[in-house]
């Protein structure tokens, strides 16, 4: 069902550190071609850290965990590539389609291959607005035990809103030497996190214990700060503008979240895209140390 790179099947095999990491944000997150860019550098960072990238995607209704780099230049470049959430899965791989794999279908795709740590740029959650649009990444995070490292949620989001579903889904929020809940662009949101970690070994501890103590059933998210965040007032301006863009352009469904991205990266002249690429790269590290400590 699942077909896994060399590297990641050498890595099974020989029991080490795997890193899942997810496409969506490669086909529907960055602008061509710093999106190629990114991903091959993003797997040579999770390296280059002791661990193996493994990242996730469907292609011609095959589920891959691990790509061979022709396959990540596809998901790159091909404009078929659609996004897939958990309930697309079985869909995209019964009528043999390709897709990028959003945090909720990354996650679960994960936890089939066995990998316990995943790094990503920001989350889904609650949205903003008077339309109802809440992110499925919430509902799968609620049923899947992974470690998934993060700047947050992102900053379009209605953030104290997903912290609320966060708590009720009861999953563990742990900032990253930090007790701020990071927004993604933004270092701080403006949120508090209770819990605060200060190294990977306490990251690794509280996993195995949650195991002990069967409160094992949900993610745990690491929430790792951008160090050098978007400029706030260019930050705000971009929102209210991209926001009010997608409520004349009647943007729906799946499509918001790329649509407002792609905002930021048109319109704040390389801030957004540089803010980004710091986030998944340092995700990426602190995700393969955090692999190496369990
Ligand atoms: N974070 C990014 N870029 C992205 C995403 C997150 O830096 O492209 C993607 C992730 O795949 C996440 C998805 O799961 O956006 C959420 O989409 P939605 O709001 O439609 O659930
Ligand atoms: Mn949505």
């Amino acid at each position: 069902m699942i077909k896994y790179s060399h590297e990641v099947t050498a890595a099974q095999s020989q029991n080490r550190p795997i890193v899942a990491l997810e496409s969506t944000i490669i086909s529907h997150g960055l602008p061509r071609p710093t999106n190629l860019i990114v991903a091959n550098e993003v797997e040579e960072i999770v390296r280059a850290s002791g661990a193996i990238p493994a990242t996730i995607a469907i292609i011609d209704g095959q589920i891959h965990v691990g790509l061979e780099s022709d396959q990540l230049e596809r998901i790159a470049n091909d404009d078929n590539f659609v996004k897939a959430s958990t309930r697309d899965l079985a869909i995209i791989c019964a009528t043999g389609k390709s897709a990028a794999t959003t945090v909720a279908a990354t996650s679960h795709i994960a936890r089939l291959a066995n990998i316990d740590v995943f790094a990503t740029g920001g989350l889904g959650g609650v949205h903003r607005g008077a339309d109802y649009d809440e992110s499925a990444d919430l509902i799968e995070l609620a049923k899947t035990s992974i470690i998934i490292v993060c700047a947050g949620v992102k900053s379009i989001l209605n953030v104290s809103g997903t912290l609320e579903r966060l708590e009720t889904f009861a999953i563990p929020v742990l900032g990253y030497q930090t007790n701020k809940f990071p927004g993604f662009y933004l270092t701080d949101s403006g949120f508090e996190i209770e819990h605060r970690v200060d190294n990977v070994q306490e990251i690794a501890k509280i996993w195995h214990l949650r195991h002990d103590l069967t409160t094992d059933d949900t993610a745990i998210i690491v929430a790792n700060p951008v160090s050098n965040q978007m400029e706030l007032s260019l930050h705000n301006k971009i929102l209210n503008e991209g926001m009010a863009a997608a409520t004349k352009a009647r943007i729906t469904g799946k499509s918001v979240t790329p649509f407002l991205l792609e905002h930021f990266h048109a319109t704040s002249g390389g801030e957004s895209l540089r803010v980004n690429i710091e986030i998944i790269k340092a995700n990426a590290k602190l995700a393969a140390e955090i692999a190496c400590a369990l």
